[in-house]
């Protein structure tokens, strides 16, 4: 065995040094040097077989062979590695670098800042709130009942009895509305939650900007009249307006408001869009009025809401609400 050994041995050491690249290397080392069916392994294996005298030189012999060639197969592979083209060579000096990587506003948070500034120019402050809100500021101020539908526990994620995720952003202006006297101009920007399956038109945490006027003689016409100038400036002089029937709670009479855009095409050519659903709003009900300590015989006002994610899929043309809150920076390295 101690011959084995050695003739092991002068093989390894001459294939090693004919070796060309790190490819072959490494079916030698398996060939030689690997645990389960290596040639030296071989060997140790069949130390049992020999007497209890021989065993130890046998053994210790196979070890050094081992430890040898190892040491062996790692200068040579240093030498191959060294002797490769240069173009070759792990480190490739030639490649172009690595584009430097750079943030942008969110899609959603972009809609959310066009459509504040525009309504800033209009005089309105900025108001926040807490997300985690009671079932007075997110309902019963607002004039829902909790028998509502809205107010379900289908609908609604509770935390514990009479605590929940707001589920939309109006308990801020309920609460602004409690802090500071009338006139009130304000924009209520935030996440809102609901309990909805995720697809492509509903995921369970969504933006939502909402907006709020009271002021003494505050009418339907300031209401109509402002929310025609912001769609104007938000989608072009050329945008339509209309004002639909609808029902909220909180507003009366409520509407829900469409747009019909013109779009320039790549040929020059104006196009005018569908009617498109892009807010519901109405007239503050003045039980919430009341609700907040306000005199609902001489104060009045009106609200709005809307979601800025289905702007910004509007405006990107983009299908599926999804994409906007999955983090994928394929699809949000876009928006810059
Ligand atoms: C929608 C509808 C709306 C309001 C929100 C509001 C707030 C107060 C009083 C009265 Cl404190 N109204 N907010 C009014 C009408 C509609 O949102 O479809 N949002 C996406």
């Amino acid at each position: 065995m101690i011959d084995e050994l050695r003739r092991l041995r002068e093989e390894a050491l001459d294939a090693f040094a004919k070796a060309r690249d790190a490819g072959e290397l490494e079916r030698l080392r398996v060939r030689y040097l690997g645990r389960k069916d290596g040639l030296v392994s071989g060997v140790l294996r069949r130390l049992g077989s020999l007497s209890p005298q021989e065993r130890p030189s046998v053994g210790a012999a196979a070890n050094r062979a081992k430890k040898l060639l190892a040491e062996a197969l790692q200068d040579r592979l240093g030498e191959v590695t060294a002797a490769r083209p240069e173009t070759e060579r792990a480190l490739d000096l030639t490649l172009p670098p690595r584009r430097k990587w750079r943030g942008s506003i969110h899609p959603v948070s972009q809609v959310i800042d066009d459509i504040w500034r525009i309504f800033e120019s209009l005089g309105f402050a900025r108001a926040r709130g807490p997300e985690v809100d009671t079932e007075w500021y997110n309902f019963v101020a607002l004039n829902t009942p909790l028998d509502h539908p809205a107010a379900d526990e289908q609908d609604t994620l509770y935390l514990a009895p009479g605590l929940l995720l707001r589920s939309h952003t109006s308990p801020v202006q309920i609460r602004t509305m409690e802090r500071y006297p009338p006139p009130i101009r304000i924009m209520a920007p935030g996440m809102v939650y609901r309990r909805d399956t995720y697809d492509a038109t509903h995921t369970p945490a969504f933006a939502q900007i909402e907006g709020l006027v009271v002021d003494e003689g505050v009418t339907f016409v300031d209401f109509k009249a402002t929310l025609a100038e912001f769609a104007r400036r938000f989608w072009g002089p050329g945008t339509q307006v209309r004002f639909r029937p609808s029902f909220f709670p909180f507003t009366e009479p409520s509407a829900e408001v469409d747009v019909k855009r013109v779009i320039v095409r790549e040929d020059g050519r104006e196009e005018e869009t569908d009617w498109i659903e892009i807010m519901g709003a109405g007239m503050v009900d003045p039980a919430v009025l009341d609700n907040v300590g306000y005199d609902s015989e001489r104060y009045t006002g009106w609200a709005f809401g809307m979601g800025p994610a289905r702007v910004a899929m509007l405006r990107h043309g983009v299908r599926d609400l999804r994409l906007f809150y999955e983090n994928d920076m394929r699809f949000l390295g876009q928006f810059t």
